[in-house]
């Protein structure tokens, strides 16, 4: 909701920023396609930028009713977000292209410790930043269908508030009115579900963030804002005198995953089939406009299209796959290659994404050192094995003007006190604070910072769980994104029972143990029945451990409701140790790693996505790093037993048997069977424990204690989290965006 008061200001600030806006500019602009923005409070981030802090602190009590944009599921969407702003903040002229969901990313709910879901109506109350340009709506065809497509545009105000760009959102409408139709019965039904189909484009963001599920209004959506973004660019193009062949020139084309990447063959589409470019050409231009990232490297989530599915939605775009799959061939065979496996855009009669963007962009690139090394040496091999120099890496970053400027006053202001406020747009400043890290006094208001933040994530918990009380005395141990097996929150909460049992064992002495809060955020597909489970895992655990007198002055367990990007504002503040614990080779990036080192948690994580360069930065000796690395995995893969495991180490089986044992109930749903299951006999499409989460459930229990005992040496452990603030300059967005603008778009 918006007060009066805010939406106010927010006219005020429309109006400010319009002279930029509306600045005439004819250089070369980059263009960031993505089906996801997850963008969270937007007045929050203009006020931030506009330098509206009065207001962020008169009206603090009013913006928290403002809802949060969440079109997006997790980490690809925030990046895209945090891209913006860096974009709009640095000068560079970037403009995003997406979706404007009616309903974006569901609201979580617990019935009972199972996760519920409901629709998120974020449109409810009006969308003050977004303006509809009626004038630039555009027709889009798919086989028999068309359905308008209207762009609605929202200024993206850089820091400081001199650039402002545009995030072009495309909404889907009927074309025909009911009115027109309704001669008779028949028509006025058919017409009624002609209005619905058509509304229904853009109606919901897909909830899953990884498997394809087959669905034709996946790829409906894919194309509608594909097609709309490309042609309102073209036509912008021709309109203002440039010729075809020239586009490149003028706009660079960031494919955000292969979500977008329908946009190449209609690219090709536009010039050759409208514009009677011939195909080579067209192909030239279009591998000059594109380029590509790949945010995974899970079989499940590389899309492919079965053709028959392909064709039938998308018959007048389809052709031009069929020709870059015979020109792929002629390719091949002149440097050599007839053998095309690995190679194929149609293969096995499926539509490879993947591939079609790593062949007609320039440029293809992973988002952290590590990612890009396996995406070379693995999924995209074959296309790094012809085309190496298109590879690079771009590894991700966070905006610290959300993450660190709006979120964490106290933190700011300590920092501002010490270097200077030259951070907010330059975060390698912050190796300026490295000599505070040995200034006990620096040091002592740290931890008095990292406490009023505790005192204000308790109260705001207070309120939104159920009267839940933490206690800011404790340790705050944070594992917060989506659920996922391979991001192994079931690891988590099966070293936390372990840590339980140990404590009522007294094989850990209970005055030696330092109170700790264990928090979990993360929401699950809806579809998604191992995730869900491990949920009501968690919230099973945190019943008993929290009313358990023996030790709930030690331990306390919480699994917060509908964690989203405004709750993540609230909670990472307040963290002192950061659960990263994914499989070695699992996590492309992350980027909540590098939100909570800003804001002062050591890392207990993997060597995992950009896990490695945080502690290459801060320090091993400030983290807590454990497990198997990614060569260690390969070699234990095929000899891996977690029955073994599981019958030699009774502290495994101890947790491991709550699952089955009647310790905890899953509601008589089978799924606590179905997670051991999981690990102990895998199924028909898995291998038993194919996250080993057994191979690392000894090292990362001792990593674990060993981080939990080192927390009472306040000094000490301040000192790690300033190293750790000090040194996450390179995980600004900033220095990520720059590097896209001067290493592949040329803007
Ligand atoms: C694909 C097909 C059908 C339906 C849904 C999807 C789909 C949707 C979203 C597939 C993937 C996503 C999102 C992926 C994602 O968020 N990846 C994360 O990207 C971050 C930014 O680069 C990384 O930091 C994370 O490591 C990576 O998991």
């Amino acid at each position: 909701m918006y007060s009066k008061n805010v939406l106010r200001e927010i006219d005020a600030a429309l109006a400010e920023i319009s002279p930029a806006w509306n600045r005439p500019f004819d250089g070369k602009r980059a263009c960031y396609f993505s089906a996801e923005f997850l963008i969270g409070r937007v007045v929050t981030g203009n006020f931030y930028n506009l330098g509206k802090t009065d207001c962020l602190t008169n009206l603090s009590s009013e913006l928290e009713d403002v809802e949060d944009v969440a079109l997006g599921n997790g980490g690809l969407g925030r990046l895209a977000a945090c891209f913006l702003d860096s974009a709009a903040t640095k000068g560079y002229p970037l403009d995003g292209f997406g979706l404007r969901y009616h309903y974006g990313l569901f609201k979580q709910g617990f019935n009972d410790g199972f996760q519920t879901e409901s629709p998120d109506d974020w449109l409810k109350y009006g969308d003050p930043w977004s303006i509809r340009r009626e004038d630039e709506k555009l027709q889009i065809r798919f086989g028999g269908q068309t359905v308008w497509a209207v762009p609605y545009d929202m200024p993206i105000i850089g820091y400081g508030g001199k650039t402002v760009n545009t995030l072009r959102l495309w909404q889907s409408e009927p074309i025909i009115g009911l009115e027109f139709s309704a001669f008779d019965r028949q028509d006025y039904a058919s017409a009624f579900k002609e209005q619905n189909e058509a509304f229904a484009i853009s109606a919901t963001l897909y909830p899953n963030d990884d498997t394809d599920d087959g669905k034709r209004l996946r790829l409906k959506q894919q194309y509608f804002f594909s097609s709309a973004s490309l042609r309102s660019l073209f036509y912008r193009h021709t309109q203002s005198g440039g010729k075809p062949e020239d586009f490149a020139e003028k706009f660079a084309i960031q494919l955000n995953d292969t979500h977008p990447t329908v946009a190449i063959p209609e690219l090709l589409r536009i010039l050759v089939g409208e514009n009677e470019m011939d195909f080579e050409q067209a192909f030239s231009v279009a591998q000059k406009t594109f380029a590509f990232t790949n945010h995974t490297i899970m079989e499940e989530a590389l899309e492919k299209w079965s053709t028959e599915l392909f064709s039938s939605t998308l018959p007048d775009v389809y052709p031009y796959v069929v020709m870059l799959q015979n020109k792929l061939r002629r390719d091949l065979h002149t440097k050599g290659i007839y053998d095309y496996n690995g190679y194929n855009l149609i293969d096995n009669g499926r539509v490879n994404m993947a591939r079609i963007a790593s062949y007609v962009s320039h440029s293809v690139n992973g988002v952290a050192a590590i990612h890009s090394e396996i995406l070379k040496a693995t999924v995209l091999k074959p296309w790094y094995t012809i085309y190496p120099e298109r590879f690079s890496n771009k590894t991700n970053g966070i905006t610290q003007r959300r993450w660190l400027g709006l979120c964490n006053p106290g933190l700011s202001k300590f920092i501002t006190e010490r270097i200077g406020g030259d951070w907010i747009t330059d975060l390698d400043e912050l190796k300026k604070l490295i000599p505070y890290a040995d200034d006990v006094n620096s040091l002592r208001q740290l931890n008095e910072i990292k406490r009023e933040n505790k005192v204000r994530l308790a109260d705001y918990v207070r309120t939104r769980e159920d009267g839940f009380t933490l206690n800011p005395e404790f340790a705050f141990n944070l594992q917060v994104k989506r659920l996922h097996e391979y991001k192994r929150q079931f690891l988590n909460a099966l070293s936390i029972l372990d840590i339980y049992y140990r404590l009522k064992r007294g094989e850990i002495n209970k005055s030696e143990f330092s109170p700790t809060a264990f928090v979990f955020g993360a929401k699950s597909a809806p579809s998604y029945r191992r995730a869900k489970g491990i949920i009501k895992f968690v919230n099973e655990i945190a019943r008993t451990v929290n009313s358990d007198t023996d030790v709930n002055n030690l331990l306390q367990i919480l699994f917060v409701r509908d964690y989203n990007v405004s709750y993540a504002e609230k909670l990472i503040p307040a963290a002192d140790i950061s659960e990263q614990i994914s499989t070695a080779g699992t996590e492309a990036s992350g980027t909540g790693n590098m939100k909570l080192m800003l804001n002062g948690a050591v890392t207990l994580g993997t060597y995992d996505g950009a896990n490695i360069e945080i502690v290459a930065e801060s320090g091993e000796e400030n983290n807590f790093i454990f497990g198997a690395r990614v060569e260690d995995i390969n070699a234990a893969a095929s000899s891996y037993s977690p029955v073994k495991i599981y019958e030699n180490n009774s502290r495994v089986r101890k947790v491991l048997d709550t699952l089955i044992d009647g310790t905890f109930s899953d509601g008589g749903t089978g799924i606590f069977r179905e997670l051991f299951d999981s690990i102990i006999k895998g199924a028909s499409w898995h291998k038993p424990d194919q996250y080993y989460l057994l191979l690392d459930f000894e090292p990362y229990a001792d990593a674990k204690l060993r981080a939990i005992k080192a927390y009472p040496d306040r000094i000490a452990f301040a000192h790690m989290q300033l190293l750790n603030i000090a040194n996450a300059g390179k995980f600004s967005s900033d220095r990520t965006i720059s590097q896209y603008a001067e290493e592949i778009w040329g803007v």
